[in-house]
């Protein structure tokens, strides 16, 4: 039984900024100054978001974008209800390595909500990257997805906006709702189950 209503995963190649991308989105930050640091297997978080009136627990693993840990990252995409799957416009073999992920994810989630992220937008803005995969090929790609967002965690651009997406595709979505309160109400049991072992009146 989880605590959170949805589960969302990152996934991308190592280097492509999923971390700093959760941690701008949890924590508001982003720092520049501190060394790159690998995820090693997977880091979780969570965050409360509203959607449709309603508040909803969200829990997100970021999982580590080197192949040395490839077998483990499929322990975290395991029931996940969306998924970000994060490329760098400038590094087409990110971008290769996104697709890569995509079927991986498919076979393992069918329904599993996709998200298409190109990141470290405040480099191409400022051109002290230039970008090697072509636009016209990321928005066929992302046809029959449920977005693309390309986001800067650096400025922050579009990294709120990507996961208010996210929880508002999810509050719409029928079947994830009825999931979500039966889950709660499950809780709900467990908690009073578990007030009544420790009530001696
Ligand atoms: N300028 C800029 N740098 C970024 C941005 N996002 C990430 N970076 C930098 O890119 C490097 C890699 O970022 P991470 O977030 O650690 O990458 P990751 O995808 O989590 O890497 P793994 O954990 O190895 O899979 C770090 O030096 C970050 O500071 C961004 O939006 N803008
Ligand atoms: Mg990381």
């Amino acid at each position: 039984m989880s605590r959170c209503d949805f589960k969302i995963v990152l996934l991308g190649s190592e280097h492509v900024g999923k971390t700093s991308l959760v941690l701008r989105f949890v924590n508001c930050r982003f720092s520049d100054a501190t060394p790159y640091q690998n995820t090693i297997g997977a880091a979780f978080c969570a965050k409360t978001l509203c959607a449709n009136g309603k508040n909803f627990n969200i829990g997100i693993w970021d999982t580590a974008g080197s192949e040395r840990y490839e077998a483990m990252t499929r322990m975290y995409y395991r029931g996940a209800h969306a998924a970000i799957i994060c490329y760098e416009p400038s590094s087409l073999e990110s971008w290769k390595r996104l697709r890569h992920w995509l079927q991986e994810l498919r076979i393992v989630e069918e329904d599993c909500k996709v998200y298409l992220c190109g990141t470290k937008k405040d480099l191409l803005d400022s051109e002290a990257l230039e970008r090697e995969v072509d636009e016209d090929v990321v928005a066929t790609y992302s046809q029959g997805l449920f977005g693309h967002f390309l986001t800067s965690s650096k400025t922050g651009e579009n990294v709120d906006e990507l996961f208010q997406k996210i929880v508002e595709d999810c509050a719409a979505d029928v079947q994830m709702m009825k999931n979500v309160e039966e889950n709660r109400v499950q809780l709900q049991m467990e908690s009073e189950k578990e007030k009544e072992k420790y009530c001696y009146c």
